[in-house]
């Protein structure tokens, strides 16, 4: 046997243990001896049943990512397969962890499914702009029908043992002992003897008869994909299930999985799958971790509100400070009220409510916080004010304490030098609503030690959230970027376009909606409180907002919301301002087309991240491109700026942004040395430190 596959014997069963750490993904080096042994114990008279079993923290957690794109070495996991489910002996898996794609499709290909009690079991190909390519989207619906097999495989997300056991994806579940008691059930099931079918021959929940409501749901389905490729294809491969015979099915899902995986969304999904994780990797050996036991969050506001959710969410206690009894106990009423929310959708239950609801104490004493391990401010964007509350942290906190800052924009380094510990400050710029948006940038300030940076990142993941590290600078990187990428929307109205032309050009690239729709969406007076204060203007929608005209929340603004409607309404009196605005400036209006669009607005956007990368505010390409699909919904499908920079070409893009330095001198267009030099290379990889 090879290190990866062992094989040990108890009495006439035969347990095959995968060790391949650290998910016992379905590697090369895995598959060979795995078939090796399969074949083997298939021939041996000596062997009555086979347990198919994982070491280690989970079973099989899928094919090899890594390998994609390369040529697959045999044999390949289909072959695997197709091995294993004519084995005529019982086979049996022994499913802990997350059997997750190619896991749980090697586990279909047994006759049985036994489980631990905590194990999840998924499909999430699509995920990674692929369907599942062993098998999965013809064995799945036969055993638990066609549309519970299209919402797991359409949506990737997995289920937790009981579930499969109540749909007929797993035979049993365990509390404990998993393998002794899956080779038991081996045991008993080839001492009953008789014939054991293989999932293939399973028709009994397949019925042509819901086709009518399968389509209905896979149309529903269908309208969220948002030109994602992926979700159709894997809804096609589901039906083909209901609709022809085993094998001109499995055959079909094999030439969609082959369209998929050498397409660029693929890529582009696979991309972000590895950069997430890059994204977490602090430089810096056997870093060690604070203890972080109790938050505290200084602000019950919006955003602190938000923060304290999502910590207690990730089951921490959480200190929550306010300025006065009043202000705390209306911060505290809206989480509870949240929780509400949840629980009235079925997102939660009454019990999990109760149970973080249990974590927050309040207090408007700034002492109560000298137990907390990690404390993050959530105070007003403004420096005295913030420097007055690391002030007051700096003289209760306990030593080694994470003092934290959730400003979106300011001088992080400038707020750690206001206090005597700016080794222990660093930003935790979180998205609204803190407790829903995944993205965190972690702002690492010059002084920032590298162990307390590590605890935090690591506490990011603990809490769902996706952390980036980035330094110092006005916006760090996604509202810099965000800055570069409207630079030149009122330009473009001014020239001619409208709101809707604009937002319709994003919504075409993919982006959920466009600036304006965003920005009614956010409120256009959160923009005009900020140029106000930075002394800048903004034609259009500074005229909007003296008109009251704030976005959805007062009806009106560049689009109307009539009757409390959230759908915007192409206005006339906003073109007409518009178009009299132009007038003043002697600007006549143009014919200005999509890809107008996009060339003045997302390839500044790229220009601002390759300026980002030059001051290494952020260490990895890949990491802005986290940044933007986290933070800011840019298209999954296209892999964050910076990875569609190279599917666009950065040699057009280089040659356009010239194009409009040349035709307007504005600096957002003046293309930055980094980005030329790509434009030659045509790779960002080992550039930037
Ligand atoms: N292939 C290669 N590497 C993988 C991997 C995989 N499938 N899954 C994880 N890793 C690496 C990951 O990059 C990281 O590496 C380390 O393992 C720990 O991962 C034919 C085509 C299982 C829930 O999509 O969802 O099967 O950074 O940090 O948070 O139909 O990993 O340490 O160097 O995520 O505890 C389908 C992907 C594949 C599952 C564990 N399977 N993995 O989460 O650890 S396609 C998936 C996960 C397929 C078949 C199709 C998670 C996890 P490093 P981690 P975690």
């Amino acid at each position: 046997m090879s290190n990866f596959v062992s094989v040990t014997r108890d009495g006439g069963v035969a347990v095959v243990s995968i060790d391949n750490p650290p998910v016992n993904a379905l590697s090369f080096h895995v598959r060979e001896p795995l078939m090796q042994a399969l074949v083997s114990l298939r021939d041996d008279p000596e062997v009555a049943a086979i347990v198919i079993a994982c070491a280690g923290r989970t079973f099989v957690a899928g094919a090899d990512i890594t390998e994609f794109g390369k040529p697959m070495q045999q044999p390949e996991l289909r072959a695997i397969i197709a091995v294993l489910e004519a084995i005529a002996k019982p086979t049996v898996a022994a499913i802990h962890g997350t059997a997750l794609g190619g896991g749980l499709e090697l586990a279909l290909s047994c006759h049985v499914r036994v489980a631990d009690a905590g194990a999840k079991l998924g499909l999430p190909e699509v995920k990674l702009g692929l369907l599942p390519g062993g098998g999965g989207t013809v064995r799945l619906p036969r055993l638990v029908g066609a549309e519970k097999a299209l919402g797991m495989i359409v949506s990737g997300t997995p289920i937790g043992a009981a579930e499969a056991l109540a749909a007929g994806l797993v035979d049993a579940v365990f509390d404990s002992d998993l393998t002794a008691k899956a080779i038991s059930f081996a045991r008993d099931m080839a001492a009953k003897g008789g014939r054991f079918t293989p999932v293939r021959d399973r028709l009994d929940r397949l019925d042509p008869a819901e086709l009518p409501e399968f389509d209905k749901q896979a149309a529903e389905l269908a309208k969220k994909a948002r030109g994602l490729e992926a979700p159709i294809a894997c809804a096609q491969a589901v039906r083909n299930a209901i609709t022809l015979p085993f094998d001109e099915a499995l055959a079909a899902e094999r030439t969609l999985f082959l369209k998929l995986v050498g397409g660029d969304q693929s890529r582009a999904q696979r991309h972000l799958f590895f950069a997430e994780r890059e994204a977490a990797k602090i430089p810096g050996k056997d870093l060690s971790r604070r203890k972080i036991a109790r938050i505290g969050v200084i602000g019950a506001g919006t955003m602190g509100g938000g923060i304290a959710m999502a910590f207690a969410n990730g089951g921490y206690p959480v200190t929550l400070l306010e300025t006065s009894g009043e202000a705390l106990q209306r911060g505290l009423a809206t989480i509870d009220k949240n929780y509400a929310v949840s629980v009235a959708r079925g997102s939660l239950s009454e019990e999990a409510k109760r149970q973080r609801l249990g974590l927050f104490k309040g207090t408007t004493d700034y002492n109560d916080l000298a137990d907390c391990d990690l404390i993050v401010e959530a105070v007003f964007e403004e420096m005295a004010v913030k420097k007055e509350v690391f002030g007051r942290l700096d003289a209760v906190a306990r030593p080694g304490a994470i003092l934290a800052t959730n400003t979106s924009y300011l001088d992080v380094n400038e707020i750690a030098a206001s206090t005597s510990r700016p080794q222990d400050v660093l930003g935790l710029h979180f998205f609204s609503p803190a407790n829903v948006m995944k993205l965190l940038e972690i702002v690492r300030a010059e002084k920032t030690a590298p162990d307390a940076l590590a605890t935090v990142v690591e506490l990011a993941r603990r809490i769902g959230k996706v952390p980036v590290v980035v330094g110092v600078c006005h916006g760090f990187v996604g509202n810099r970027m965000l800055a570069a990428r409207g630079a030149e929307s009122e330009a473009l109205l001014l020239e001619g376009a409208t709101p809707s032309q604009i937002d319709r050009a994003f919504t075409d690239f993919g982006w959920p909606m466009g600036p304006f729709q965003m920005g009614d969406l956010a409120g256009l007076d959160i923009g005009w409180r900020n140029r106000k204060a930075r002394g800048q203007t903004a034609a259009i929608a500074d005229a909007l907002c003296e008109q009251g005209r704030f976005g959805q929340k007062t009806g009106r603004g560049f689009y109307l919301y009539e009757n409390g409607s959230r759908v915007p309404a192409p206005d006339p009196d906003v073109e007409a301002l518009i178009r009299a605005k132009a007038a003043e400036k002697g600007i006549a209006p143009r014919t200005i087309s999509a890809d107008e669009i996009i060339e003045r607005t997302l390839y500044p956007l790229i220009n601002e991240g390759a300026k980002i990368l030059e001051e290494k505010i952020s260490a990895r390409a890949s990491d802005i491109d986290v940044v933007w699909v986290n933070g800011y919904g840019f298209p999954v499908g296209k892999g964050g700026p910076m990875f569609w920079a190279g599917l666009e070409g950065v040699d057009k893009i280089v040659a356009r942004l010239d194009h409009w330095h040349e035709q307007t001198g504005k600096e957002i267009f003046r293309v930055t040395p980094l980005l030329r030099q790509m434009a030659v290379s045509g790779s960002w990889e080992g550039v930037a430190s």
